[in-house]
């Protein structure tokens, strides 16, 4: 696994809800890969580190600058999309969700993106130098639009985060952080029976818990054959930054005996967990 680079995004969310003309909230959080790094609680005046090495190689200096830019940044926002909301005529309660970030190549390249989406749709992205509207955006925004792209300063802000301070916070938090990111560890597998689907029916439960990173692969399986009929649930966090993952089947009470439950991921290095069900549990 060691040698080939890996490419590891890092990425801002802001979550803001305006409920009417005077109650708004903004919550912010970044992310590198499936580690969050930052939370920004709405309200509060300093970004908060959640790793050890959330702080990547920037001085404080650095991280005093950004926070600064961010609080202005907040405020204006916050006016800003109030005055909009006249503007357009825009109903409350609604949302809007900022995505921002970069990810570093091999060589000195990176790619940077900002969308935002308003109530969960994407509508407008930053490209090079301006604001745009995305492709199937509503023509109400080409107002919003037009005001945007008048702020020089903004677009040269918004453009110098993206092209320099971004990939620059990435690679040193990369750099930190990089033992945490690609450590490997193992899941804990265990069975238990569901709720019956009916009557002379089981359905098998396989658990799998504690593993990183996220990619795993879970079968019911009778000897080497894979069951088509296995049902898996969402791959879920824990709170440790771990991952964890329930499948089913669903069976005839009397074939519930030779099936076994297989976990394949990248930490068992090709040595699968294999559980088999306990015919005499149940039945
Ligand atoms: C510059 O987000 O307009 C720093 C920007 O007041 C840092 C960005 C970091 C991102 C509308 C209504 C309803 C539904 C949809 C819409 C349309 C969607 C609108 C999308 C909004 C912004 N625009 C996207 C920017 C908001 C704030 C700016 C601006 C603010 C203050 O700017 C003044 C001057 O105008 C400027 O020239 C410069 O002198 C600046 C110096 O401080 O002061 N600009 C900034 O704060 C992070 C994303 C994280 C995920």
């Amino acid at each position: 696994q060691t040698g080939s680079p890996r490419n590891f995004p890092f990425r801002c969310l802001q979550i803001s809800s305006f409920a009417n003309t005077t109650w708004t909230r903004t919550d912010g959080l970044a992310w590198l890969w499936e580690l969050q790094t930052h939370a920004w609680r709405n309200g509060s005046d300093s970004i908060h580190f959640l790793k050890p090495w959330s702080r990547g190689n920037f001085s404080p200096q650095q991280w005093e600058d950004l926070q600064h830019i961010l609080g202005v940044y907040r405020s204006s926002f916050t006016r800003d999309i109030q005055e909009f909301a006249i503007m357009l005529s825009k109903v409350y309660p609604f949302e809007l969700q900022l995505s921002a970030g970069c990810e570093a190549y091999p060589g000195n390249a990176s790619e940077s993106f900002l969308h935002v989406a308003f109530q969960g749709t994407h509508v407008v992205s930053f490209q090079g130098t301006y604001w745009e509207p995305a492709p199937d955006a509503p023509l109400w925004l080409n107002r919003a639009i037009e005001e945007l792209n008048k702020d020089q300063g903004t677009r040269e802000m918004v453009q110098s985060l993206l092209s320099d301070t971004c990939p620059q916070l990435a690679s040193g938090l990369l750099e930190a952080g990089k033992s945490e990111l690609e450590q490997q560890v193992k899941p804990k597998a265990w069975l238990s029976q569901g709720p019956s689907p009916g009557s002379d029916r089981l359905q098998l439960e396989c658990h799998v818990s504690g593993f990183y990173p996220k990619p795993v692969w879970v079968m019911w399986m009778r000897g080497e054959q894979d069951q088509p009929e296995t049902q898996r649930g969402d791959v879920l966090p824990n709170a440790d930054d771990t991952w964890y993952l329930r499948v089913t089947l669903d069976v005839a009470a009397g074939e519930a005996a030779g099936l076994s439950c297989r976990v394949k991921h990248s930490s068992l290095g090709g040595q699968d967990i294999v559980l088999h069900w306990d015919g005499s549990r149940s039945s």
